[in-house]
């Protein structure tokens, strides 16, 4: 429900404005409001479980959007548009909302079907990163502490297996045993971590193909959107939340496991994209993981999917009990097919990397 003391707060008269429930997201509540002439805004309630601080997310924002107007004033940059106080979020009661100017002719696509998508999204995300090459980190925070931290996630994984109710232990006990078999993946990112010449940067860290808004009809790529968790981290997360989300031609959702595959072509596609724009920019070390950024996002998602369901299913909303357990055997499965690809895939990064 959107009170309307919210859309008086943006300065909007609540009675002009229809409501509508907008987009596939697990974690905000976003909305559409259409008014007079066809006047649209999107309007967001924060989810303060998962974002503690959110005006850490309004800080941040803040900061890049100034960083973009001094330095790249023709990107494109979704701000927030402040309430008739001049916050950039309106508390109402325990409740953060924000508004944000509607990107018209724009449509977001929830899963790839075609390589000049991929190609398009990827594109939009390097040229993101691009954009904040070189942009003073110290001030920023980060909106959820930790979130792509590896080590972190792992430790949690191991802490949810020691304290899981018995049955969903045993029901998932071979689930578990196989993700620990891969556990040389956080071993790689514990000593990535501190490596200088694997620098922070300004990164999305939720690259799915529909936070990019892209042209309607022609697909082409206007800008990224969904920008709460901007905030700095490494060039893995965003490349290889592409990699998890843009290969497979299903989603995380998909239970016929069987049908979980990697599309060269769509790898091809992605990483065309996102090096086109960043590529430059990028430390040999990082150049050297670019492979290693896929195993990365794919196996952090499958432990949190599965930390999730020996929790209880306290943070991914479920349609039914084994609903996470299917999510993290799902993003094993594909784990699995991309590392039994490696050899192409790498010989398309080197493809990549030299055009
Ligand atoms: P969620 O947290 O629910 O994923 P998003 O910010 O991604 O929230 O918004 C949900 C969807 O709404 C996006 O996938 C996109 O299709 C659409 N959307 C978001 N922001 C805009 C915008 N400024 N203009 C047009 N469409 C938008
Ligand atoms: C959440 O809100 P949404 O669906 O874009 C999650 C991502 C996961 C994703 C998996 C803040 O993103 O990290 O990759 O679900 N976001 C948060 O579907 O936890
Ligand atoms: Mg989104």
């Amino acid at each position: 429900m959107v009170h309307t003391d919210i859309i008086s707060a943006f300065g909007l008269q609540p009675g002009e404005f229809s409501i509508q429930k907008f987009g596939s997201g697990h974690i905000n509540n976003t909305f559409l409001l259409t008014g007079p002439n066809y006047k649209r805004y999107i309007l967001q309630r924060i989810n303060t479980y998962v974002f503690r601080e959110p005006d850490v997310i309004a800080r941040n924002l803040k900061l890049a959007g100034d960083y973009l107007d001094k330095h790249h004033p023709e990107y494109l940059f979704i701000k927030a548009i402040p309430t008739v106080a001049g916050e950039e979020m309106y508390q109402h009661g325990d409740e953060f909302w924000r508004m944000i100017p509607f990107i018209a002719d724009s449509t977001s696509v929830d899963q790839a079907d075609n390589t000049r998508q991929a190609y398009e999204a990827a594109k939009q995300f390097g040229l993101m990163a691009r954009m904040f090459h070189g942009i003073d980190l110290h001030d920023f925070r980060a909106s959820i502490p930790n979130f792509h931290n590896l080590t972190l996630r792992y430790a949690s994984f191991q802490e949810a297996i020691r304290t899981a109710k018995e049955d969903r232990k045993q029901f998932a006990e071979s689930l578990v045993e196989e993700f620990l078999r891969h556990s040389d993946i956080a071993v790689t990112f514990e000593s990535l971590k501190t490596n200088p010449e694997f620098t922070d940067r300004l990164m999305h860290h939720d690259t799915k193909i529909n936070n990019v808004l892209l042209k309607k009809g022609t697909f082409e790529g206007i800008c990224v959107c969904d920008l709460d968790t901007l905030m700095p981290g490494k060039v893995i997360s965003d490349l290889g939340d592409m990699v998890r989300t843009y290969v497979c031609p299903v989603s995380e959702e998909e239970r016929d496991f069987s049908q979980i595959e990697v599309r060269d072509e769509y790898y091809e596609a992605l990483m065309k994209g996102y090096l086109s724009e960043v590529g430059s920019t990028l430390t040999e070390t990082e150049k050297q993981h670019l492979f290693y950024a896929g195993k990365f996002m794919i196996y952090m998602q499958g432990i949190r999917f599965l930390t999730d369901y020996l929790n209880g299913d306290v943070y991914y909303p479920i349609k039914y009990p084994e609903h996470n357990y299917n999510r993290a055997k799902n993003q094993l499965t594909l784990l699995q097919q991309l590392i039994n690809k490696e050899p192409q895939l790498q010989a398309i990064i080197g493809k990549c990397l030299a055009s």
